[in-house]
């Protein structure tokens, strides 16, 4: 089955939050993979990973890293395959310079960023899931009944006493 979306990281140490992007994809059931791929450290596997991805079918990528985080601006430089970048909360700033590195791309090459977090991660994965469903009226279906759900969660919320 063709990979259709990729989800890359800085270090296996992003996992704990890039996982929610790839459960979300898991729970829509989109042909996805995911690798380390470091910009700093393995910046040779990186071109490579971004120079393939469109002969591949990618139709997005979602990097997420930490710190001074270049991995999604690098990709998208290498690649018109969609980057949606996730901010890794990093140890010592908390997520802020990866935020303002990944989202403060220069002119002409867009990188789409989401917010810090185990929330941008899990939303880049559905805002990959909403471009798949622009051709694939089953997975907008999916993605309808999925935000139904949240709808209904949030009308049976309750509160306590004051
Ligand atoms: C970035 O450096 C990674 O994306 C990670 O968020 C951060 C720290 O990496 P490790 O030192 O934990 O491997 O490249």
């Amino acid at each position: 089955m063709t990979v259709q979306i990729g989800v890359v990281m800085g270090s296996s140490s992003d996992w704990d939050t890039m996982q929610h992007a790839v459960q979300i994809l898991q729970e829509f059931g989109i042909a996805h993979e995911a690798r380390v791929v470091s910009a700093h450290r393995m910046p040779d596997d990186m071109f490579a990973y971004a120079e393939a991805a469109a002969g591949r079918g990618l139709q997005a990528i979602i990097a997420g890293a930490g710190g001074a985080a270049h991995l999604p601006g690098m990709l998208a430089a290498k690649t018109t395959v969609p980057v949606l970048g996730v901010p890794v909360a990093s140890r010592h700033l908390q997520g802020v310079d990866s935020l303002h590195s990944i989202v403060q791309m220069p002119k002409g090459i867009p990188v789409a960023t989401f917010a810090i977090g185990t929330a941008g991660a899990a939303n880049a994965a559905l805002f990959a899931v909403a471009l798949l469903a622009n051709h694939d009226p089953a997975l907008r279906a999916k993605l309808e009944a999925f935000r139904s759900a949240q709808t209904e969660v949030a009308r049976n919320m309750t509160l306590p006493p004051a």
